[in-house]
């Protein structure tokens, strides 16, 4: 997955707005920089590339003074404005901002009457009362502050899969430029797509075992280690040796530890395989070994001295009896048996989706019109897209009414109608409410080719009542899925305490499918709950959730999370064409 530099540039307009606004700026030039990071978020061609063509010029909402900034970034890889006003406040006041609840309005209170510049002072003017005497503060804010503080904490040091890819690719483009090197590639928990990651593991094949034979062509382990150490990136080197380097990067978002380790070409198969995990698939590999009277570690199956196998991973499993097993599924949940009987699944891949189930558009709180998003869709090669704008009552996201939704029915029709190479779906996705009822009258839904069931509110309420209302969403025959269907937001919100296998059983006897949100920081459902769902029949329904026509490609993770759940291509409902998908579309209906 290739991590375009547009995701980085927003960043930093997102960030100096919030500079600006703990720092009291104009209102106006706050907002106008929130609205340039996420234009530049949602480009789905590369600013640079757009840069160089003109294009750029005449995006609305980029203005001369943006245009110059963007040329800076992509000339120099930093803004001088966005340093020059990190320069004006403490570093670990941004910091706070990672607390969910608080921004940077909060941010500015807590600095400028309480002097807090940091957590640990945060906490403790809690402690002493006194965040709950702020002005537009209160016992309730306080209270949700602690909970992010301890939130936080909690999920301290694991980040998104997104993040951990951008991470990735930042090390391996630079240590690309180190000639010598025949592959370089992510191993560990990110080679797994793991929903989050702890650090990422990168692993470098070849590089000359002595300096004199490096004097010719290509440097040494050693060398690339050195190479690594020395990154602009690198804030802080934990450890350095012959062939293993460690250490903390900054990268747009959050610090990342990264490990690169360099391996030579008779063992890259088997540190492949060792440092891809998970440790627990491992163990239960090497008690293979073990039990046929071999030896295996990062460098190699062995059989005394003999060397069976090392520099691919196939030849590994091979030579255990074991089918090659993907990296998604290397957490003994099952694998090893199955890959010893050759019955391991077919696992569904992302040139299978043949279209995407969840996307919004400027009618809500998308940022991109029903053309652009299809144009999008098209051009990732689908044959068709759900445009599934809000329901009424989620407010704060502009959800529709009756009456405009009706509107956008005939609309997409229309659209429809001259449209080439790709069908729009038209669909909506509707909140479930409290008690269970949807958003919309079943006559106005019988209008929609596809429903995306959603809770939205009221998320802490009890199992049984957050477990009745899923359940009662799913009897409606016009529900062609359940959206995020425990509701988490990683890093931010603990999933709904729903009865999952009530909810499964239930899709199952409906015939209701259930979403795989593909946001990286949804993946929901997740990875298990997939598998649970797979092995009762429950169709997989894959969506973006995509607010603008760049996160149409966030797409990948979610075909990893249903292949880390085993899923086949005849699991996951977008992998039908067209005709097939409608008539599978017609069965629950009356
Ligand atoms: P993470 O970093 O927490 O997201 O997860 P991983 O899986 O990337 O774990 P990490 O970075 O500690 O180690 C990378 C891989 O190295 C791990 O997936 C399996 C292998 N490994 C690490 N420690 C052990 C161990 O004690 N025994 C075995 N068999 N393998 C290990
Ligand atoms: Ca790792
Ligand atoms: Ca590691
Ligand atoms: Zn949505």
């Amino acid at each position: 997955m290739r991590v375009m530099s547009n995701a980085a540039l927003s960043a930093i307009f997102e960030r100096m707005a919030d500079v600006m606004e703990i720092l009291g700026e104009d209102r106006f030039r706050i907002n106008s920089y929130r609205k340039v990071a996420r234009v530049i978020g949602e480009m789905p061609t590369d600013v640079g590339v757009l840069l160089e063509s003109g294009q750029l010029a005449d995006t609305p909402g980029i203005g001369k003074s943006t245009l110059a900034k963007v040329e800076e970034f992509v000339r120099t890889g930093t803004i001088t404005a966005h340093q020059e006003l990190l320069a004006r406040i403490p570093p670990s006041l941004l910091e706070l901002l990672r607390i969910p609840g608080v921004g940077p309005k909060s941010v500015k209170t807590l600095y400028l009457d309480l002097r807090i510049r940091g957590i640990p002072e945060l906490k403790q003017a809690l402690d002493d009362s006194l965040v709950q005497t702020l002005p537009g503060f209160g016992e309730k804010k306080a209270a949700a502050i602690r909970r992010g503080i301890e939130f936080l904490e909690k999920a301290s040091g694991r980040i998104r899969l997104d993040q951990a890819f951008a991470a990735a690719q930042l090390v391996i483009d630079y240590l690309r430029q180190l000639a010598g090197f025949e592959r370089i590639q992510p191993a560990g928990s990110l080679r797994r797509c793991v929903e989050t990651i702890g650090d990422v593991d990168i692993l470098v094949c070849g590089g000359k075992a002595t300096p004199p034979d490096a004097a010719a062509d290509g440097q040494t382990p050693e060398q690339m280690i050195e190479f690594f150490t020395q990154a602009p990136f690198v804030e802080r080197v934990l450890g350095a040796g012959g062939t293993k380097g460690s250490a903390i990067i900054r990268t747009q978002g959050p610090v990342v530890q990264v490990d690169v380790r360099v391996v030579p070409p008779e063992s890259f198969g088997a540190a492949l395989q060792y440092f891809s995990g998970s440790k627990a698939h491992n163990v239960r590999l090497r008690e293979i070994a073990v039990k046929a009277g071999l030896k295996l570690n990062e460098y190699g199956l062995f059989e005394g001295q003999a060397m069976l196998a090392g520099a691919a991973e196939e030849e590994i499993y091979a030579k255990l009896g074991l089918d090659f097993i993907d990296p998604l599924l290397r957490e003994d949940r099952g694998e090893i048996e199955e890959a010893r009987k050759h019955t391991l699944p077919r696992l569904v891949r992302l040139a299978d989706i043949r279209g995407d189930f969840h996307a919004h558009t400027t009618a809500t709180d998308g940022s991109a019109t029903i053309e652009e998003m299809a144009q999008a869709a098209r051009e990732r090669g689908y044959d068709y897209l759900g445009i599934t704008d809000h329901s009424q009552s989620t407010v704060i996201a502009n959800g529709q009414s009756p009456q405009r939704l009706a509107r956008q029915i005939e609309q997409i029709h229309r659209i429809n109608g001259r449209l080439k190479g790709i069908t729009l779906l038209a669909g909506a996705e509707v909140d479930i409410l409290a008690d269970g009822t949807l958003d919309f009258e079943d006559e106005l839904l019988a209008d929609l080719d596809i429903v995306v069931a959603s809770v939205h509110s009221a998320l802490g309420a009890p199992r049984e009542r957050v477990t009745m209302r899923t359940l009662k969403a799913m009897d409606n025959p016009y529900v062609t899925c359940i959206g995020h269907p425990t509701g988490r937001v990683i890093g931010h919100r603990d999933a709904m305490d729903l009865d999952l296998p009530a909810v499964i059983e239930h899709a199952a006897r409906t015939g209701t499918a259930l979403e795989v949100n593909a946001d990286p920081s949804r993946l929901d459902l997740k990875d298990v709950h997939c598998k649970m769902a797979v092995e009762a029949g429950v169709k997989l329904a894959l969506g973006t959730d995509a607010h603008g026509t760049g996160s149409l490609a966030l797409m990948p993770f979610g075909v990893a999370t249903a292949a880390r759940g085993w899923a086949t291509k005849g699991d996951v409902l977008n992998t039908l064409p067209l005709p097939r998908l409608r008539s599978w579309l017609k069965t629950k209906r009356p």
